[in-house]
Formats: structure tokens, C-alpha cells, sequence
């Protein structure tokens, strides 16, 4: 990291009040002076700690602040907040008061303007808890050939967490909703990089229709606590199914909008993939590029970890975790033979619609060597993984090839 960088990082988690040093909490951070470094952090053999998060994460980008999750952390039911990959574009707000934190629903499509504050929230409301797999749509881009720029993710940009909070749904009918609603999108607190407090990092959104199913969320607890401030703290939206991009983060207004929502990281090349399939390296002018909406089938094996050897008498169990935007997982197929053959896997229902349901086999190696053990999802929709690339396009999203995992049976 450069020096200035390094500075700005610490000056900021610093502000935050939340600054980490080797993972403990700074006590007294509120009295450190501001243009001075801790003494600690100038040793630059010290990790840097994210702020909530475990140092077994791994950091992609410190400013802002890009973290995903190795596979074989992956492997519990619901992800814990520590390991809970961080897509931030901006600058985490700087502090947090939750008694004053308020949400303003408005738009030209609103049938008011109405400010609720997170006691609102709580009490006006049914409160709900559904667990919704988050996945960053760049999620696998580091494969893509010719490579694309941004954030180069392996497969770690996907959790699955209980949110707690309410329906967004409840909340935009107690506003009230124009008939000419045709999006919605959002604002958050968080400051843009240029530190500019005109500029917005992101403000995305999604269709009406999606606002209103069931499963989508303003959440304020994540697996019961707090959610980190990294992940939003304290109010986010949750859409499972979607891009995470449309999940906006330190939520602070809702606008219900009688066209596509027009904010920042809507146009352009953002978020986007090409309306019809291109050759790889293709430039494709934004007007044929089509905003992503549903995310597609894909799964994670989660255990063993990568390049673990076993026995050959021995029976390996396997298991993982896959999603979809469709109604469910229908199935799950491992191969050992890179594909010519496939075996089904025990699949278990998710708790709701958008929970990643895992997956469980046991493998019998026919002789000692070097295997590679794939998994392949299909869902409801007759949707499957492809084995290795989907199409390429500019910005490398949607990379939802088979995941694989080496294994050497000695
Ligand atoms: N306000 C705000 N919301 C945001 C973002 C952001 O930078 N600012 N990043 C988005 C992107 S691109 C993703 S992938 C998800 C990541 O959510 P997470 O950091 O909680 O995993 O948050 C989305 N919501
Ligand atoms: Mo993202």
C-alpha cells in the first residue's frame, strides 16, 4: 500500500471510531490526533485489519476497502459477519449516530415524502428474518480472457447471512405507490473516494417488481447482531437473487422512480453485460449493453479445502453450498473425470426463497493420483453451470463456471 494511501485508510477507519489495530478495537480512538499515525501501524510488517472482519479474508483493495472469502471458509450454513466478503466503491461513512439514522422514501413515482427512523422501522413494521445469499456480480472475474478491469475476484464474493429487518415492500405501500412506478433505487451515506459530498459512490436499484416480492429487505441485524460497518451498518437493503450492487449499503433514502433509476453505476458499461452475446475482446458500445438483473445458477464446494490429500482406502466427503435467482436448486452433479461422468449429490431445501441450499457427496477414488473434483448446479429453470466460461464480456461479470478443487489421493 502507498504511504498516502495508508494514511487515508487510517485517518478514515480511524474517524469511524472503529480502527483496528491487529484486530482489537483502538481504545480511545476518538482522542488520537488526527494527521498522526499509530505508532503500531508504521511497522509495516503488521497486518492491517478490516474493521469487523477476520485477517483470514482475503483484501483485494484497502481504498476502498474489497475483501473476499477463500472457499473453505465458506462452509457454514450461514456465513459469519467476520467472513462476509466487503464491495465497498466509496468511503464508509465516517460516524454512525443509530439514534438519529433515518430513512426518506420520495420519488416522483412516491405518493409522499416519509422519513422513518430505525425505531420506526422496528415498530411500525412486521419484522422479518430470511436468510439471502449476497453475491458481488463481478464475483469469479479474475477468469475472464482477455482479462477485464476491476476488482480481479476469485470466487469469494458470495455469503449467505440471516437478515433481520423488514419487508421494503410494507414500507414503500405505507408511503404509497404511484401507478407509473417503474424502479426504485437508493442512496447511502457512504462518501465517494474524491471525498466530493456531491458525488455519490453508487445508486443503483432495481425493478419495481422485485421491490415487492416477499423475500426483498431493509435489513438493520446480520446473523443476529449488528451489521458490521463494513456491510452497511446500521440499515441496508437485501436483494437475494440480484447482483449485491443492488443492495445499497448505509441506507439513508429510497426513491421510487417512474423510469429506470439513472444513478451512479446505472449507465454506462456499469453493471452491465452485452444485450446480445459478443466474441471475447469484443468493444461493445453502451447502448447494447443490458443492466444485469437476475443472477444465474451456481454453487461452491466448501469442503475439502483445495489441494487436500486423502488416503486411497479412505471416503471423501464433499459439500457446498448453491444458488440461484430461480425458485430453487433442482440438483447438484460432482464429477471426478473432468466432466464425462456425473454423480447426483444430496441436496438440502434452503430455509426460504434466495437461501443457498447446500450440497453433500461421498467419493470413492479408483486409484491413487491427482483429481480434480467439479460441481454443477442446476435450477428449477432447467439452468446450469457452464463447466468452464460462460460468455465474455467487457466487465467480466456473471463468471458462473463450475467451481473446482484439486485432490491428491496417495
Ligand atoms: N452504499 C453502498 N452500497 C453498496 C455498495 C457501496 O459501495 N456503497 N457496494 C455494492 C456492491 S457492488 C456490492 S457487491 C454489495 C456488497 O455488499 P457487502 O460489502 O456487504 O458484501 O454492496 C452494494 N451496496
Ligand atoms: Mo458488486
Amino acid at each position: 500500500m502507498k504511504k498516502q494511501e495508508r494514511r487515508t485508510f487510517i485517518k478514515n477507519t480511524l474517524l469511524a471510531g472503529i480502527a483496528t489495530y491487529v484486530g482489537l478495537p483502538m481504545v480511545y480512538a476518538e482522542n488520537f490526533p488526527t494527521g498522526m499515525e499509530p505508532i503500531g501501524l508504521l511497522d509495516k510488517t503488521l497486518p492491517i485489519a478490516l474493521p469487523g472482519k477476520s485477517d483470514k479474508m482475503t483484501v483485494l483493495n484497502d481504498r476502498p476497502v474489497n475483501a473476499e472469502t477463500p472457499a473453505h471458509l465458506l462452509d457454514e450454513e450461514l456465513t459469519p459477519n467476520n467472513l462476509f466478503f466487503v464491495r465497498n466503491n466509496g468511503i464508509p461513512p465516517a460516524r454512525v449516530d443509530v439514534d438519529k439514522w433515518t430513512l426518506t422514501i420520495e420519488g416522483e413515482s412516491a405518493s409522499q415524502s416519509k422519513t422513518y427512523t430505525l425505531q420506526d422501522l422496528k415498530t411500525k413494521f412486521k419484522n422479518v428474518t430470511l436468510q439471502l445469499t449476497l453475491e458481488c456480480g463481478g464475483n469469479g472475474r479474475s477468469e475472464f480472457n482477455p482479462p477485464a478491469k476491476g476488482n480481479q475476484w476469485s470466487t469469494g464474493a458470495v455469503g449467505c447471512a440471516a437478515w433481520t429487518g423488514v419487508r421494503l415492500a410494507d414500507v414503500l405501500k405505507d408511503v404509497g405507490i404511484k401507478n407509473d412506478a417503474v424502479y426504485i433505487g437508493y442512496y447511502g451515506a457512504d462518501d465517494h473516494l474524491s471525498g466530493d459530498p456531491k458525488k455519490q459512490s453508487i445508486s443503483r436499484g432495481v425493478p419495481i417488481k422485485k421491490a415487492m416480492e416477499a423475500e426483498s429487505m431493509i435489513a438493520w441485524a446480520m446473523n443476529g447482531q449488528e451489521i458490521p460497518v463494513l456491510n452497511g451498518y446500521p440499515l441496508r437493503l437485501v436483494f437475494g437473487g440480484f447482483p449485491a450492487s443492488c443492495s445499497g449499503k448505509w441506507l439513508e433514502k429510497i426513491v421510487i422512480r417512474n423510469k429506470v433509476h439513472d444513478g451512479q453505476k446505472m449507465q454506462g458499461q456499469a453493471y452491465r453485460t452485452p444485450c446480445k452475446p459478443v466474441a471475447p475482446g469484443t468493444k461493445v458500445k453502451d447502448e447494447d449493453m443490458c443492466i444485469i438483473e437476475e443472477m444465474p445458477v451456481k454453487s461452491l464446494i466448501t469442503y475439502p479445502q483445495t489441494g487436500a490429500t486423502i488416503q486411497l482406502a479412505q471416503t471423501l466427503p464433499i459439500r457446498g453450498h448453491a444458488w440461484t435467482a430461480a425458485p430453487t436448486i433442482k440438483a447438484v452433479d460432482y464429477s471426478i473425470d473432468f466432466g464425462k461422468t456425473w454423480t447426483s449429490c444430496t441436496l438440502i431445501a434452503g430455509k426460504n426463497r434466495y437461501a443457498w441450499q447446500r450440497f453433500e457427496g461421498e467419493i470413492k477414488f479408483p486409484q491413487v493420483g491427482y483429481y480434480e473434483v467439479w460441481a454443477r448446479a442446476t435450477d428449477a429453470n432447467e439452468d446450469r453451470q457452464p463447466i468452464i466460461l460462460p460468455g465474455w464480456n467487457p466487465k467480466g461479470y456473471l463468471n458462473n463456471a463450475c467451481h473446482r478443487i484439486a485432490i491428491k489421493v496417495v
